[in-house]
């Protein structure tokens, strides 16, 4: 018996194929967002949701479908799930980690260059046929070679911005919850310093921290206050990681110089002043948007929510303790 799966929405085609052979699909007909209720309408009797972080998977949500086994989020960010309440239940959640890692550092690393050499800007002056010729003194950015690039977070994104940043000749320094061994440090050329230090001597700011009621607008008022009057920041992690208000002031008021955004806190609504400011780079989520990365989550996804529906541990349990 194949596993009744339903999927909120459209991914790669390669995945869709492997879907349909292995198990018994359901695809939202319409590529938009669902809402609650016709998410728990689609999954009445399925035993797998597929979803993404746009479906917030409430405890609700989960207690109204009986008949379901897991919910394999397409992503490796989960603060869309209500894990707590599935792991009641004894529902495996999962996420996809690995796959996005060079993606979504390759989207980090080009918002830094972005966001540094002002070209939102200077995209937007050419489009806009305005742009009268060479001046020694045009829209002149930020050397990127030789600065500080501070990462808020070293797990395998803040590791692969820092592969990246050797290329560049930048200094890197960077704060994890739990510190790398010296030799790791040594490996990756970076050095450890304490939270307020990377924040308050960073040239470029990354943040590269999981979403979670500790790390909930854990850049804000305070941090721009102390950040260098030059420093850009860049956030390919999760929008409510920074205090968007507070962000908007500290661009206005010219506490830091700049920032390079691709996640926002309530998407895909911005803090209206970001439309506007010209010292911003904006893109819409793009971190994992390619079609090899994607296609890559879609399989992860799949093997994740087979392994659990035919009673294995899925590969990529973020709640492995209901198999304790
Ligand atoms: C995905 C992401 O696009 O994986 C994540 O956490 O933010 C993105 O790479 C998203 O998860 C799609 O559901």
């Amino acid at each position: 018996m194949k596993p009744k799966v339903f999927l909120t929405r459209e991914i790669p085609p390669a995945v869709l194929a492997f879907l349909r052979e292995h198990t018994d699909l359901t695809l939202n007909p319409a590529d938009r967002v669902l809402s609650r209720a016709e998410i728990i309408a689609g999954l009445q009797g399925r035993d797998a949701l597929l979803c993404n972080i746009t479906d917030a998977i409430s405890a609700e949500l989960i207690a109204a479908v009986p008949s379901l086994r897991v919910i394999a989020n397409f992503g490796v960010g989960f603060n869309n799930i209500d894990v707590a309440a599935a792991t009641a239940r004894k529902i495996p959640v999962t996420n996809t980690p690995g796959v996005l890692t060079e993606a979504t550092a390759d989207i980090a690393f080009a918002l830094l260059l972005a966001t540094a050499r002002r070209l939102g800007e200077g995209e937007r002056l050419v489009r806009s046929q305005q742009w009268t010729g060479w001046n020694p003194m045009q829209m002149l950015g930020t050397d990127v070679t030789g600065a500080t690039l501070g990462l808020i977070g070293f797990g395998r994104i803040g590791q692969a911005m820092a592969k990246r940043a050797r290329g560049f000749d930048l200094n890197v320094i960077y704060w994890n919850r739990t510190r790398l061994s010296t030799a790791e440090e040594a490996a990756f050329g970076v050095t450890f310093r304490p939270f307020d230090e990377v924040v308050a001597t960073a040239n470029f700011l990354s943040l590269h921290v999981a979403y979670n009621p500790e790390t909930h607008h854990l850049i804000g008022e305070n941090q721009f206050a102390t950040m260098l009057p030059s420093a850009i920041l860049i956030n390919t992690a999760r929008g409510p990681i920074v205090d968007e208000k507070a962000l908007v002031e500290a661009l206005r008021t010219q506490q830091i110089a700049g920032a390079g955004l691709d996640v926002f806190e309530k998407e895909p609504a911005l803090e209206p002043a970001l439309y506007t400011l010209n010292q911003v780079v904006v893109i819409p989520h793009l971190g994992s948007a390619t079609i090899g990365t994607r296609t890559k989550m879609g399989m992860l996804a799949a093997q994740n929510l087979l392994a659990a529906c035919s009673g294995q541990r899925p590969p990529h349990c973020v709640n492995p303790q209901i198999y304790l």
